[in-house]
């Protein structure tokens, strides 16, 4: 997501840092390379246009020009316009603890509807509610079944009538939902090709019916800025509350999401960054401004980290590191733990810096994959003792693994490296105190 325009900006701030002294004319001429950079990414036109002028005008307004870190200053007005045209702070969305909520999902055919009704299941149920999907799209053959099958997987209720129509689903779900003491219900909708007048009527019955706390609209982040068009078309219809914008895992070039609020007035809420019932990430606009930016995202890495990994478990593996008695195993669940939170170029762009220098070294996704095949072809003494790990042992351990001898020695070497890594860490640890030795290893 958005790899090419974080490249663009990458190279626009190292040739301003290039210039040392700052003057209207290398500002005029940054703000240029900002807007093409900006256009390139598929950002609407208007957008821009208004982008830069701002960007321009506080650039020369501030005191950037007497600043002795110039293109800092530049950078920093730019990621704050840039936050603020993706909405600044994130939206909270607050729902009733005490009764039934409703969330409407609405959108054009194959947007992503159902896939994103599936993942908010997942999503508030994580924050304590139970969910309940509705399928109130009972004009595509295979909808309700799809619906269905998801809930099955996620083990998520689905009310769902294939005699009825829409409207009156809507208003038996409600009905079930507080007789099942479901705190949250996401009701599905037909997609259709175009806005028309049906869809939209019966839309709005859904909502008037419902009373919704939060409608939200999906778009497809490929279809670009007709993504955005649409969104405007179905707010003046609709009044949704947020947008989720899916498919930025894909090829778009992510400009729909700097453009959305700007054009329809409502934010993006949710992103949807791939197929399956977890890829859904609350929307942060300042967090994505600093991403684009190359400036990371720590935030976001840290709470996706809290999230996958259990707190008891750090706590004994800290114990390990700390008398020094981490093994292979304890590695392979480390690497398993990591695998959870996500691809590893997508964990590294959020980390300041790293993001530009890993692409150019093109990060193998499957290199985990070839660890965990290695330690699992090994037996339970030598992930403990792997000193006894001998000539024949790595033959067996590669023919096991469908690896090379090589690789086997690599891990082994790797593994060697970073025991004494751990090593050294606890004996400045020891002097210093854990806290001045993490400070001292920290490349920050
Ligand atoms: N890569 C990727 N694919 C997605 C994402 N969201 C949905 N899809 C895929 O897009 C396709 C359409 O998704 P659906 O959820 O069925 O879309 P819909 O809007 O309900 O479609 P209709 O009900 O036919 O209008 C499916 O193949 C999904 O797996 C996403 O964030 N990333
Ligand atoms: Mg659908």
């Amino acid at each position: 997501m958005f790899e090419e325009l974080t490249n663009r900006f990458e190279s626009i701030f190292k040739k301003l840092r290039g210039r040392g002294k700052l003057n209207e004319d290398n500002i005029a001429e940054a703000v240029r390379d900002v807007k093409r950079a900006l256009l390139e990414a598929d950002v609407n036109y208007r957008v821009v246009k208004k982008f830069s002028a701002t960007v321009q005008e506080k650039a020369l307004g501030s005191d950037i020009l007497k600043s002795i870190t110039p293109g800092q200053q530049f950078v920093k007005v730019v990621y704050d316009e840039l936050s603020k045209l993706m909405g600044g702070a994130a939206r909270q969305i607050k729902l009733h603890t005490n009764k039934l909520n409703v969330i409407v999902v609405a959108g054009l055919q194959g947007s992503g509807k159902t896939t994103a009704c599936s993942k908010l299941s997942l999503y508030f149920r994580k924050s304590g509610h139970r969910p309940m999907l509705v399928a109130c799209d009972t004009y595509r053959a295979a909808a309700i079944d799809q619906l269905e099958t998801l809930g099955k997987s996620l083990g998520v209720p689905v009310y769902s009538d294939r005699n009825s129509k829409p409207v009156a689903i809507a208003k038996d779900a409600i009905a079930k939902a507080k007789a099942d003491d479901i705190s949250l219900l996401i009701i599905d909708t037909a997609g259709r090709l175009h806005i028309d007048n049906d869809m939209m009527a019966e839309l709005k019955q859904i909502c008037e019916l419902a009373a919704p706390e939060e409608i939200f609209f999906v778009a497809d982040a490929m279809t670009g800025q007709d993504a955005v068009t649409v969104a405007e078309q179905f707010h003046k219809e609709i009044n949704f509350t947020g947008v989720i914008l899916t498919k930025l895992d894909g090829d778009a070039r992510g400009g729909a999401s700097l453009s959305i609020l700007d054009v329809a007035g409502v934010p993006v809420q949710f992103v949807g960054v791939g197929e399956k019932p977890d890829a859904l990430e609350l929307f942060h606009p300042e967090r994505m401004a600093s991403r684009i930016l190359g400036m990371g995202d720590i935030v976001s890495l840290v709470e996706r980290a809290q999230e996958t990994v259990d707190f008891e478990d750090s706590k004994k593996l800290e114990r390990k590191i700390r008398k020094n008695i981490f093994t292979l195993q304890d590695f392979l669940d480390q690497l398993r733990q990591i695998k959870k939170m996500g691809s590893l170029s997508d964990l590294l762009s959020m980390i300041p810096g790293v993001g530009k220098h890993m692409q150019d070294a093109e990060v193998d996704n499957n290199a985990l994959g070839k660890i965990e095949a290695i330690i699992c072809s090994m037996t339970k003494v030598e992930r403990d003792k792997p000193l006894i790990i001998d000539g024949s042992r790595k033959r067996r351990i590669a023919t096991g693994s469908g690896t090379t001898v090589q690789d086997v020695n690599k891990l082994l070497k790797q593994f060697d490296t970073m025991k004494t890594m751990m090593k050294r860490m606890n004996k400045i640890a020891g002097k210093r105190g854990q806290a001045a030795a993490l400070r001292n290893l920290s490349p920050f």
